[in-house]
Protein backbone atom coordinates (compact mmCIF):
# COMPACT_ATOMS: atom_id res chain seq x y z
CA UNK A 1 0.00 0.00 0.00
CA UNK A 2 1.59 3.30 -0.99
CA UNK A 3 0.42 5.39 2.20
CA UNK A 4 2.31 7.04 4.93
CA UNK A 5 -0.98 6.95 6.64
CA UNK A 6 -1.26 4.66 9.31
CA UNK A 7 -4.77 4.63 9.58
CA UNK A 8 -5.31 3.44 5.80
CA UNK A 9 -3.10 0.73 6.06
CA UNK A 10 -5.25 -0.41 9.07
CA UNK A 11 -9.04 -0.08 7.57
CA UNK A 12 -7.64 -1.49 4.52
CA UNK A 13 -5.62 -4.87 5.81
CA UNK A 14 -8.46 -5.69 8.11
CA UNK A 15 -11.18 -5.27 4.59
CA UNK A 16 -9.21 -7.83 2.85
CA UNK A 17 -7.72 -9.77 5.71
CA UNK A 18 -8.99 -13.18 3.99
CA UNK A 19 -8.90 -12.67 0.89
CA UNK A 20 -6.34 -15.40 -1.28
CA UNK A 21 -4.80 -15.12 -4.75
CA UNK A 22 -4.45 -18.09 -6.22
CA UNK A 23 -4.98 -19.79 -3.34
CA UNK A 24 -2.17 -17.34 -1.24
CA UNK A 25 -2.77 -14.88 1.33
CA UNK A 26 -2.36 -11.37 0.55
CA UNK A 27 0.48 -9.73 2.67
CA UNK A 28 -0.34 -6.30 2.47
CA UNK A 29 2.46 -4.32 3.49
CA UNK A 30 2.74 0.46 3.98
CA UNK A 31 5.37 2.79 3.31
CA UNK A 32 6.10 2.33 6.96
CA UNK A 33 7.01 -1.43 6.58
CA UNK A 34 9.72 -0.94 3.87
CA UNK A 35 13.04 0.57 3.39
CA UNK A 36 11.95 4.77 3.41
CA UNK A 37 11.09 5.77 -0.62
CA UNK A 38 11.21 9.34 -1.48
CA UNK A 39 7.17 10.66 -1.28
CA UNK A 40 5.66 12.31 -4.74
CA UNK A 41 4.33 15.84 -4.46
CA UNK A 42 0.19 15.66 -4.59
CA UNK A 43 -0.01 18.15 -7.62
CA UNK A 44 -2.97 16.60 -9.01
CA UNK A 45 -6.81 18.66 -8.73
CA UNK A 46 -8.73 15.41 -8.59
CA UNK A 47 -8.55 12.44 -6.29
CA UNK A 48 -7.93 10.38 -9.56
CA UNK A 49 -5.07 12.20 -10.68
CA UNK A 50 -3.60 11.97 -7.01
CA UNK A 51 -4.26 8.53 -6.45
CA UNK A 52 -3.00 7.36 -10.18
CA UNK A 53 0.16 9.49 -9.69
CA UNK A 54 1.25 7.41 -6.28
CA UNK A 55 0.06 4.31 -7.47
CA UNK A 56 2.07 4.61 -10.54
CA UNK A 57 5.16 6.31 -8.85
CA UNK A 58 5.71 3.20 -5.89
CA UNK A 59 4.50 0.70 -8.69
CA UNK A 60 7.95 1.24 -10.04
CA UNK A 61 10.23 1.06 -6.73
CA UNK A 62 7.79 -2.65 -6.03
CA UNK A 63 7.57 -5.36 -7.81
CA UNK A 64 4.18 -6.98 -6.42
CA UNK A 65 0.74 -5.01 -6.83
CA UNK A 66 0.85 -1.53 -5.36
CA UNK A 67 -2.02 -0.34 -4.50
CA UNK A 68 -2.64 3.81 -3.62
CA UNK A 69 -5.59 5.71 -2.39
CA UNK A 70 -6.49 9.12 -2.51
CA UNK A 71 -9.57 10.25 -0.43
CA UNK A 72 -10.57 13.27 1.86
CA UNK A 73 -13.48 15.13 2.68
CA UNK A 74 -15.99 17.44 -0.01
CA UNK A 75 -17.85 20.01 2.37
CA UNK A 76 -20.64 21.71 0.24
CA UNK A 77 -20.56 25.07 1.79
CA UNK A 78 -17.25 25.51 1.55
CA UNK A 79 -17.24 24.50 -1.97
CA UNK A 80 -15.78 21.29 -2.14
CA UNK A 81 -13.21 22.09 0.56
CA UNK A 82 -10.75 20.68 1.49
CA UNK A 83 -10.64 18.20 -0.91
CA UNK A 84 -7.65 16.88 -2.48
CA UNK A 85 -6.59 19.35 0.22
CA UNK A 86 -7.91 17.58 3.09
CA UNK A 87 -4.58 16.30 4.67
CA UNK A 88 -3.21 19.52 4.67
CA UNK A 89 -5.94 21.59 4.88
CA UNK A 90 -4.16 23.33 8.03
CA UNK A 91 -1.01 23.99 6.68
CA UNK A 92 2.20 24.94 7.34
CA UNK A 93 1.67 22.32 10.01
CA UNK A 94 -0.92 20.52 9.46
CA UNK A 95 -2.11 18.21 11.92
CA UNK A 96 -6.10 16.01 12.48
CA UNK A 97 -6.70 18.28 15.13
CA UNK A 98 -5.77 21.56 13.42
CA UNK A 99 -8.03 20.31 10.29
CA UNK A 100 -10.74 19.92 12.45
CA UNK A 101 -10.96 23.16 14.11
CA UNK A 102 -10.22 25.03 10.51
CA UNK A 103 -13.58 23.22 9.56
CA UNK A 104 -15.15 24.29 12.05
CA UNK A 105 -14.07 27.97 11.80
CA UNK A 106 -15.24 28.49 8.17
CA UNK A 107 -18.87 26.76 9.01
CA UNK A 108 -19.46 28.95 12.38
CA UNK A 109 -22.20 30.54 10.80
CA UNK A 110 -23.77 27.94 8.78
CA UNK A 111 -27.10 25.94 9.90
CA UNK A 112 -27.25 22.18 10.23
CA UNK A 113 -28.97 21.96 6.91
CA UNK A 114 -26.42 23.13 5.21
CA UNK A 115 -23.67 21.65 6.46
CA UNK A 116 -23.71 18.54 4.22
CA UNK A 117 -20.30 16.83 2.84
CA UNK A 118 -19.85 13.58 1.20
CA UNK A 119 -16.38 11.44 1.90
CA UNK A 120 -14.75 10.49 -1.39
CA UNK A 121 -12.07 7.58 -1.80
CA UNK A 122 -10.48 6.63 -4.98
CA UNK A 123 -8.06 3.66 -4.97
CA UNK A 124 -5.60 2.48 -7.42
CA UNK A 125 -4.48 -0.37 -8.23
CA UNK A 126 -0.72 -1.01 -10.11
CA UNK A 127 1.57 -3.24 -10.96
CA UNK A 128 4.75 -2.02 -12.36
CA UNK A 129 4.48 1.12 -13.51
CA UNK A 130 0.88 -0.05 -15.19
CA UNK A 131 -2.55 0.88 -13.83
CA UNK A 132 -4.76 -2.12 -13.44
CA UNK A 133 -7.76 -0.85 -12.08
CA UNK A 134 -9.47 1.65 -10.24
CA UNK A 135 -11.74 1.91 -7.23
CA UNK A 136 -14.25 4.91 -6.36
CA UNK A 137 -16.04 4.94 -3.03
CA UNK A 138 -18.26 7.99 -1.19
CA UNK A 139 -20.45 8.52 1.43
CA UNK A 140 -22.56 11.29 2.55
CA UNK A 141 -23.09 12.90 6.18
CA UNK A 142 -23.05 16.18 7.86
CA UNK A 143 -20.58 18.20 9.88
CA UNK A 144 -21.60 18.63 13.41
CA UNK A 145 -20.51 21.79 15.29
CA UNK A 146 -18.39 19.66 18.02
CA UNK A 147 -16.12 16.26 17.53
CA UNK A 148 -17.53 13.27 18.88
CA UNK A 149 -16.26 9.70 19.41
CA UNK A 150 -12.47 8.45 19.36
CA UNK A 151 -12.04 6.21 17.00
CA UNK A 152 -10.89 6.67 13.16
CA UNK A 153 -8.72 9.28 12.22
CA UNK A 154 -8.76 12.54 9.95
CA UNK A 155 -11.86 14.31 10.11
CA UNK A 156 -13.80 11.22 11.42
CA UNK A 157 -15.09 13.14 14.72
CA UNK A 158 -17.44 15.58 13.03
CA UNK A 159 -18.48 13.76 10.38
CA UNK A 160 -22.09 12.61 11.23
CA UNK A 161 -23.52 9.55 9.70
CA UNK A 162 -27.23 10.27 10.08
CA UNK A 163 -28.09 6.39 8.96
CA UNK A 164 -26.38 5.19 12.34
CA UNK A 165 -26.94 8.48 14.13
CA UNK A 166 -23.07 8.59 14.80
CA UNK A 167 -20.19 10.29 14.03
CA UNK A 168 -17.57 7.85 12.24
CA UNK A 169 -15.49 8.34 15.11
CA UNK A 170 -18.15 6.90 17.30
CA UNK A 171 -18.31 3.71 15.36
CA UNK A 172 -16.38 0.85 15.99
CA UNK A 173 -13.68 0.10 13.14
CA UNK A 174 -16.09 -3.05 10.92
CA UNK A 175 -18.98 -0.81 11.32
CA UNK A 176 -17.16 2.30 9.67
CA UNK A 177 -15.37 -0.23 7.24
CA UNK A 178 -19.06 -1.31 6.42
CA UNK A 179 -20.48 1.93 5.08
CA UNK A 180 -17.38 4.37 4.31
CA UNK A 181 -15.90 6.08 1.70
CA UNK A 182 -13.02 3.35 1.97
CA UNK A 183 -14.89 0.77 2.45
CA UNK A 184 -16.88 0.98 -0.50
CA UNK A 185 -13.80 1.55 -2.66
CA UNK A 186 -12.56 -2.11 -1.14
CA UNK A 187 -15.25 -4.13 -1.76
CA UNK A 188 -15.20 -3.45 -5.25
CA UNK A 189 -11.24 -3.96 -4.94
CA UNK A 190 -11.49 -7.12 -2.93
CA UNK A 191 -14.23 -8.88 -5.62
CA UNK A 192 -11.56 -7.53 -8.56
CA UNK A 193 -9.31 -9.30 -6.52
CA UNK A 194 -10.88 -12.55 -5.93
CA UNK A 195 -11.93 -12.82 -9.61
CA UNK A 196 -7.90 -11.96 -10.30
CA UNK A 197 -7.24 -15.05 -8.25
CA UNK A 198 -10.00 -17.71 -9.75
CA UNK A 199 -8.46 -20.11 -11.98
CA UNK A 200 -10.17 -19.02 -14.91
CA UNK A 201 -9.77 -15.38 -14.40
CA UNK A 202 -12.31 -13.35 -15.64
CA UNK A 203 -13.29 -9.28 -15.58
CA UNK A 204 -13.63 -7.39 -12.17
CA UNK A 205 -17.07 -6.82 -10.96
CA UNK A 206 -17.33 -2.73 -10.16
CA UNK A 207 -13.64 -1.82 -11.57
CA UNK A 208 -13.56 0.60 -13.94
CA UNK A 209 -11.85 -0.96 -16.49
CA UNK A 210 -8.91 0.28 -18.00
CA UNK A 211 -8.52 1.46 -21.48
CA UNK A 212 -5.35 0.48 -23.72
CA UNK A 213 -4.37 4.53 -23.06
CA UNK A 214 -4.64 4.23 -19.49
CA UNK A 215 -2.51 1.17 -19.24
CA UNK A 216 0.34 2.34 -21.17
CA UNK A 217 3.21 2.51 -19.35
CA UNK A 218 3.96 5.81 -18.27
CA UNK A 219 7.60 7.54 -19.89
P1 LIG B 1 -1.04 9.21 1.76
O1 LIG B 1 -1.05 10.29 0.70
O2 LIG B 1 0.34 8.83 2.20
O3 LIG B 1 -1.89 8.04 1.39
P2 LIG B 1 -2.52 11.15 3.35
O4 LIG B 1 -3.14 11.14 4.71
O5 LIG B 1 -1.65 12.34 2.98
O6 LIG B 1 -1.71 9.78 3.11
P3 LIG B 1 -4.50 11.88 1.36
O7 LIG B 1 -3.66 12.87 0.64
O8 LIG B 1 -5.34 10.92 0.57
O9 LIG B 1 -3.66 10.95 2.31
O10 LIG B 1 -5.42 12.69 2.37
C1 LIG B 1 -6.47 12.06 2.99
C2 LIG B 1 -6.97 12.93 4.12
O11 LIG B 1 -8.40 12.99 4.04
C3 LIG B 1 -6.64 12.29 5.47
O12 LIG B 1 -5.37 12.69 5.95
C4 LIG B 1 -7.82 12.78 6.31
O13 LIG B 1 -7.57 14.09 6.73
C5 LIG B 1 -8.97 12.79 5.30
N1 LIG B 1 -9.64 11.46 5.31
C6 LIG B 1 -9.60 10.52 4.34
N2 LIG B 1 -10.29 9.42 4.70
C7 LIG B 1 -10.75 9.66 5.92
C8 LIG B 1 -11.52 8.90 6.84
O14 LIG B 1 -11.88 7.66 6.58
N3 LIG B 1 -11.82 9.47 8.01
C9 LIG B 1 -11.43 10.71 8.30
N4 LIG B 1 -10.69 11.49 7.51
C10 LIG B 1 -10.36 10.98 6.31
Amino acid sequence: MATGNAGKVREIRRALKDVTLNGCPLEIVGLGDIPPIAAPIERGRTFEENAKAKSLYYSREWAGLTLAEDSGLEIEALGGAPGVRSARFSAPQPDDAKNIRKALRLLASVPMPARKARFVCVMVLSERGRVVAEFRGEVRGRIIVEPRGENGFGYDPIFYYRPLGRTFAELPAAVKNRVSHRGRAVAKLRRFLEKRGAPSGGGPDGARPVTSARSRRPR
